[in-house]
């Protein structure tokens, strides 16, 4: 058995590779320079890796931004409006495509499956001419056999490329990409002839899209495309690999195809895997890849079993390897270098290298047997005990009081209809009250103030001086514009995710745990690795004092149970729906305790709500259950004149509009200036009771809307929500975008307001 991954961190131990693009963009650093840092970030993984006892190092996952958008430039479905900067510089026009210029815009970008990574969706359609650049594949596979490796190149499969497509820009938005299958074979020929002529023995071709719902048509694509591919007589053995759930009905499809390889996931799906792989009478003269260490996730792996797990595959394929679930692009480098995480804890923790250590020594388990990894076993054994019977993991108190959890607890104690009055009664607001989404934004002397606090240059009175100047000036702002419900801003929040973990037990936050987001833009998920309490207030300290500044309400700000949750790394001891509660009991003491403070209008985010759907359809029903029992259990504490607010970062939410439904929320915000109000139709379409705020300014852009623009997008959006029930406010929270724009944006938003108030019927 052979040891091997399929991707790993790509940004470097400090983030070098970030440095280096963006110190490019800026004019800072050459070409070449970025170039060469590249490559010491890849070859110095690759060693590692191999010193560490993997056999096969990939190649090709390395990226400048996205191994998606390497696929489309390997394939040549580059974008008509990008055509002239590619074609004038391979590298700008790279970027162009990535992060758009001043004259075009960039490739659309979403969630990588249901992972916290994004890659740029390709745009094609029926004229698109597919025309095969294996330079980027060939460059990185002759890199790493120079070194002297044994290197497999990891491609985006042909399958998984079209399915994540959209159609282009003009193209009839049911033009399916994967009626192109037939054109983009032949590139990928192409491709592989030319890795095996650079010396690939064997080549990885990802094919995640086959863990999803699959319609007959669609698993016929995929049986096409590997009998061609398989075909081929110039070509390297292929690994066809699939991760983050069962592979289900595609497993039959290609355990039959004529292919070398499967690579299957046996973390969160290995009993349904290993299932459906006996049915089909395992894989003969086939080889295995089992990811058995979980690639996503931060948690030590059971290597017992796992080493079981193994056994049951070696009597089911000719060849068994070991591997990690995913690309460990997923999680964090190193755990050793965390200095804030007690060492004991330290020890249940898992980062890239870890997982690498650990896929080696199972693999030595099922070579050399157990007798070899005696000590790693015990270590191991001691590891999970210790996490197991850790008072972190067990709080009977807060066990207690999730298990009290009635559902009376997750209702409001009146419905909409009287809670509205009430509010209206105790707010006194105007007809088209107008609000914004919450932060405000982070300018250079927040981030000073905050790098100064860490570097002890400033102490925590002088920070905390500059937060309350900074949340003096967004209230005096306010009110000199005339906004009807004001926010403190949120300076003192970097990400907002961690900032609530870092107030929290039972979570841990990193210092270097850096995960890729989306090209140079890392997050560092915190950790829910225990039972989680509030030991005390976290945010009412600024609301309050905010709300001393002002008469108008202020609007307290929380992040959501369910986005607490997407953007953090989960315990994987217990089902999801119990660390949600968990949370939202936590959050629940928050909304109190602001309300008890004189906080009458309480937003609470859920921006992942919609991302964090299961990518099969038969997991959906059970996840919105627990997920809007935990937003409902967060907000129905409180009175029935405080007023609960929501908010969501995406257009596209008609698959939970029954979800957002449940919420019962008084008020939700969204996302619509882009899409021209097409959310309010939505929503008055779905039968949706309560108040809406669809944004009327897209804050995505630096572009000032006029107050007539902002005007007509709200009498759009009265056509399908009445005044009674419309709220005027931005898209998103104000945080990336600069003052100026800001300023000049909010005060035609309120312009607008009150000429399209003038003009509704006297009551
Ligand atoms: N927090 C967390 N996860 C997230 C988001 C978040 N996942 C989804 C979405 N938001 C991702 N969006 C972004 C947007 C900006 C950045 C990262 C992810 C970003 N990061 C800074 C960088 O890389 O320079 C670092 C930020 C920091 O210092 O923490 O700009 O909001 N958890
Ligand atoms: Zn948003």
């Amino acid at each position: 058995a052979q040891a091997t991954v399929y991707g790993y961190p790509r940004q470097g131990r400090n983030r070098e590779l970030k440095k280096a693009i963006e110190g490019y963009w800026k004019g800072r650093v050459t070409a070449d320079a970025l170039r060469n840092t590249a490559a010491e970030l890849r070859q110095g993984n690759w060693r590692q890796l191999a010193d560490a006892g993997i056999h096969e190092v990939p190649t090709g996952d390395f990226s400048f931004y996205d191994h998606v958008l390497d696929t489309t430039v390997m394939v040549g479905a580059i974008p008509t409006r990008h055509r002239s900067a590619v074609d004038a510089d391979a590298l700008d026009g790279y970027f162009a495509m990535a992060r758009g210029t001043q004259e075009v815009a960039p490739l659309e970008m979403t969630k990588w499956f249901d992972s916290n990574y994004h890659y740029l969706v390709p745009e094609l359609g029926p004229d698109t001419v597919f025309a095969g650049d294996s330079s980027h594949q060939v460059g990185q596979l002759k890199e790493a056999l120079a070194l002297g490796l044994s290197a497999r190149p990891v491609l985006v499969g042909p399958v998984t490329y079209l399915l994540l497509a959209k159609p282009a820009p003009g193209v009839a938005a049911d033009f399916e990409p994967l009626t192109l299958l037939d054109r983009l074979l032949p590139v990928y020929a192409e491709v592989l002839a030319d890795l095996r002529a650079a010396g690939a023995e064997w080549v990885q071709l990802d094919e995640p899209a086959l863990v999803q719902d699959r319609t007959p048509a669609e698993l016929n694509a995929a049986e096409r495309a590997y009998r061609d591919l398989g075909a081929l007589t110039d070509r390297p053995k292929l690994l066809v690999a699939s991760y983050f759930a069962r592979l289900g009905d595609a497993l039959p499809v290609l355990a039959k195809a004529p292919v070398e390889g499967l690579a299957l996931d046996f973390t969160e799906s290995a009993a349904a895997n290993l299932d459906a792989l006996a049915a089909v009478g395992g894989l003969p003269g086939k080889r295995l890849v089992a990811g058995v260490v979980n690639g996503r996730n931060i948690w030590i792996n059971d290597l017992q079993k796992s080493l079981s797990t193994l056994g049951t595959l070696l009597g089911l394929a000719d060849r068994v390897d070991v591997a990690a679930s995913s690309s460990l692009l997923h999680v964090p480098l190193d755990a050793t270098i965390e200095r804030d995480i007690e060492p004991q804890i330290l020890r249940w923790l898992a980062f890239a290298q870890q997982k690498t250590a650990e896929i080696v020594t199972l693999t030595k388990g099922i070579s050399q047997g157990v007798d070899s990894i005696k000590a790693e076993l015990a270590a191991n054994r001691a590891d999970l005990a210790s996490r197991a019977a850790s008072p972190i993991t067990r709080d009977p108190a807060v066990r207690a009081r999730a298990a009290a959890v009635t559902d009376a607890d997750a209702r409001r104690s009146q419905p909409y209809a009287e809670r509205a009055a009430a509010q209206r009664a105790h707010l006194g607001l105007p007809l088209l009250p107008t609000t914004t989404i919450g932060s405000f934004p982070q300018t250079a002397e927040l981030r000073t103030a905050r790098a100064d606090l860490r570097a002890g240059r400033i102490d925590t009175q002088g920070y905390e001086a500059r937060i309350k100047n900074e949340i003096r000036d967004v209230i005096s702002f306010q009110e000199e514009t005339g906004i009807d419900v004001l926010v403190h801003g949120e300076p003192e929040r970097n990400d907002m995710v961690q900032y609530f973990a870092e107030q929290l037990t039972g979570y841990l936050a990193t210092q270097h745990g850096w995960v890729q987001s989306y090209g140079t833009r890392y997050v560092r998920p915190p950790v829910l690795a225990g039972d989680i309490a509030r030991p005390e207030p976290m945010t009412v300290r600024w609301t309050a004092y905010a709300q001393s500044l002002t008469d108008r309400p202020v609007k307290g700000m929380l992040t959501g149970p369910v986005t607490m949750l997407a953007w953090s790394f989960v315990r994987d001891d217990q089902p999801l729906g119990d660390t949600a509660r968990q949370v939202a009991l936590a959050l629940r003491d928050e909304v109190n305790d602001l309300e008890a403070n004189g906080t009458s209008v309480i937003q609470v985010d859920e921006p992942a709500l919609r991302e964090t759907l299961p990518l099969r359809a038969a997991d959906r029903p059970g996840y919105l259950t627990w997920a809007t029992e935990a937003f409902r259990l967060t907000t129905s504490g409180v009175r029935p004149d405080t007023q609960i607010h929501t908010h969501m970062c995406y257009a596209e939410f008609g698959d939970i509009v029954q979800a957002i439904d449940d919420l019962d929320a008084d008020v939700i915000s969204l996302e619509a200036a882009r899409s021209h109000m097409q959310v309010a139709h939505e929503l008055a379409a779905h039968g949706y009771p309560r108040e809406a705020g669809p944004g009327v300014y897209d804050i995505h852009s630096p572009r000032v809307p006029s107050t007539d623009e902002a005007a007509d997008l709200l009498r759009t959006g009265l056509k399908a929500i009445p005044a009674e029930r419309l709220w005027v406010n931005p898209d998103c929270g104000l945080k990336t975008r600069g003052w100026p724009e800001t300023r000049a944006s909010l005060e035609n938003l309120v312009a607008a307001a009150r000429t399209v108030r003038g003009e509704l019927p006297a009551s």
